[in-house]
């Protein structure tokens, strides 16, 4: 199509391109896709790193394929493995990374269009990004229901149950699990409802995910074409390099996002900003 030909928009696939581009023309409307490798650096295993992630960590928990532990049809047979997991991933006990700050930034900025996280682990809000910029296409630890009857469990005693590593059951003897979605179920509406948001991008930031998980890893794909888009990663993912105005840091999310916040000079408001949170 027409909008796809044309040279591209940056004068270099560099980090210092991008911040050109972002000065001169009044980027606004950021769009983020995150996932489990910004919040690496809290302490907070991934699920895919080789050595690292929960993949590679979970012989504890007994289990034949590692992704069992967010099977909701094994959930229902055995709940345990889950809820060994989530008293180490519940959300209070860690603090946010200098890459969740970032995002923080770009909200104060008045840049940020929509932040969207599979993170089930909070620390978006805990920075400061307010609910209504954050769409949790994956759920969180926020709230948690019985799943035969649906009937929410209170907040307090969920959060009494994890820490004594117990599986909390509802009135009528169901098993209880938070709202994050498991494979084999649905995203929330929110998601699909704010897909179209990505098309309206000025600029698309990808940090610290894999890409295999559907339908999110497409939404960079949804990006215009003649927008740029910036990958923060361990490695390259998701066919990032095919446009001409794909930009890739390779190498940690923090250290990362320190570049890209030195370039546009905000290096020294960033690290105050992280710091006080
Ligand atoms: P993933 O598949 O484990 O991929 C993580 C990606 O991040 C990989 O490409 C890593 O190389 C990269 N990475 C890891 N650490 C860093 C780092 N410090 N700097 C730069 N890159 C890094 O995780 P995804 O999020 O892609 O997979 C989707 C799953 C993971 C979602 O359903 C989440 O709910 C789930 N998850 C979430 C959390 C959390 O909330 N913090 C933790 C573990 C898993």
């Amino acid at each position: 199509s027409v909008t796809d030909s044309g040279p591209p928009v940056l004068e270099s696939r560099s980090i210092e391109a991008v911040a050109k581009y972002i000065k001169e023309n009044d980027v606004n409307r950021v769009v983020l896709m995150v996932g489990a490798g910004i919040s690496t650096s809290a302490g907070i295993p991934d699920f895919r790193s080789p050595d690292t992630g929960l993949y590679a960590n979970l012989a504890f928990l007994d289990l034949e394929e590692p992704e069992d532990v967010f099977d909701i049809g094994f959930f229902r047979q055995n709940p345990k493995p889950f809820y060994a997991l989530a008293h180490e991933l519940y959300p209070g006990r860690y603090r946010p990374t200098i890459a969740h700050s970032f995002i923080k930034l770009l909200y104060d900025k008045g840049m940020l269009l929509k932040h969207f996280t599979q993170n089930i682990d909070c620390l978006e809000r805990q920075a400061g990004v307010p609910g209504e910029k954050i769409i949790e296409a994956h759920g969180s630890f926020a709230s948690q229901r019985c799943i035969e009857c649906k009937k929410p469990y209170p907040n307090d005693l969920m959060k009494q149950m994890v820490g004594t590593r117990k599986v909390p059951c509802c009135d009528c003897g169901g098993y209880v699990k938070p709202d994050i979605v498991f494979f084999g179920e649905a995203l929330p509406r929110s998601f699909f409802d704010s897909m179209p948001q990505v098309a309206e991008a000025d600029l698309c930031i990808v940090m610290g995910t894999s890409l295999m998980v559907q339908p999110f890893a497409s939404l960079p794909q949804h990006v215009g074409r003649r927008v740029p888009r910036v990958l923060i990663n361990m490695q390259k993912v998701g066919g990032f390099g095919s446009r001409a105005d794909d930009v890739m840091l390779l190498g940690e999310c923090d250290a990362g996002v320190r570049k890209f916040a030195k370039a546009m000079g905000w290096g020294d408001e960033l690290e105050a900003l992280w710091e006080a949170t």
